[in-house]
């Protein structure tokens, strides 16, 4: 059940999720004060980020006070996506249209999505949670560490075998890379092994998971990182630490 909302109303829209006042002690596990830990989802066009964003609302929105950005460049369309498929209530979603490279918007000027993190906490008070979709870019592009705390890449196994070894810094250093549609691997040709191999090649000691959100439709491995992502954060108590703010690089 999640935390603030007795019922977990996919058509609750005014963002208190039914509970007038979001109370930690239904949290034993995280710090109170504690600002929302924030993780970016990034990769490719089309590799799976927004269906990797769906599958971990499904899975934690009833545990964690959670809520979205996602970004695309000319429309709303993967906020629209999340709220048609009810993954968390409306409120609890927000849109940013970047208007110009995805990259941009998440890495060089990143106002508007702060600007649209701002709104949610103020809407829906203290968040556990925070997952910044960025708009699909290439192997090039990495969230500014001023906007997000941690980072997720997420390729697919369509776009050839070859992609890890390619590398980039969404590769070699993101948090967690994710190699999606382990399902379509048989169909294109797809050497799982090779991508195991290069990943690791990559990025030493950094994890990776194989996904198939065709199968997993709650991403197990990836909340599973998350959970001990936010729990990590709880227990080094953040109470103290400033939120980044506009224009800030860290
Ligand atoms: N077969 C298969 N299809 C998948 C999988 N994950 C996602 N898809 C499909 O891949 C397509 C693109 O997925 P999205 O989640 O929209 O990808 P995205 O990275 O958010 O795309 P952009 O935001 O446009 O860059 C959709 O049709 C998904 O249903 C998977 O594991 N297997
Ligand atoms: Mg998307």
């Amino acid at each position: 059940m999640h935390p603030d909302t007795p019922n977990h109303d996919p058509d609750a829209h005014d963002g208190s999720h039914g509970h007038p006042h979001p109370d930690v002690d239904a949290h034993p596990s995280l710090t109170p004060g504690a600002r929302a830990v924030r993780i970016g989802v990034g990769g490719p066009v089309g590799s799976g980020k927004t269906a990797l964003v769906a599958a971990v609302c499904r899975a934690l929105g009833d545990e964690l006070r959670l809520a979205v950005v996602t970004n695309d460049i000319y429309t709303t369309e993967d906020a629209d996506f999340l709220k048609r498929h009810g993954v968390l209530p409306p409120a609890r979603i927000r849109a940013v249209e970047t208007g110009c490279c995805p990259h941009t918007a998440i890495r060089d000027d990143i106002s508007a999505n702060l600007d649209a993190i701002e709104d949610l906490e103020t809407a829906l008070g203290p968040l556990d949670l925070v997952l910044v979709e960025s708009g699909g870019d290439n192997l090039t592009a990495t969230f500014s560490k001023g906007l997000v705390d941690h980072q997720i890449f997420v390729v697919d196994v369509a776009g050839g075998d070859k992609v890890p070894r390619k590398g980039g810094p969404g590769v070699t250093s993101a948090d967690l890379l994710v190699i999606n549609k382990t399902d379509l691997a048989p169909l294109v040709g797809a050497d799982l092994s090779v991508m195991d191999r290069d990943a690791r090649a990559r990025r030493g000691d950094l994890p990776t998971v194989f996904l198939s959100l065709a199968r997993d439709e709650l991403a197990a491995p990836v909340t599973d990182w998350i959970r001990r992502v936010v729990a990590d954060h709880a227990a080094a108590d953040h109470r103290d630490a400033p939120a980044p703010v506009r224009g800030e690089t860290r």
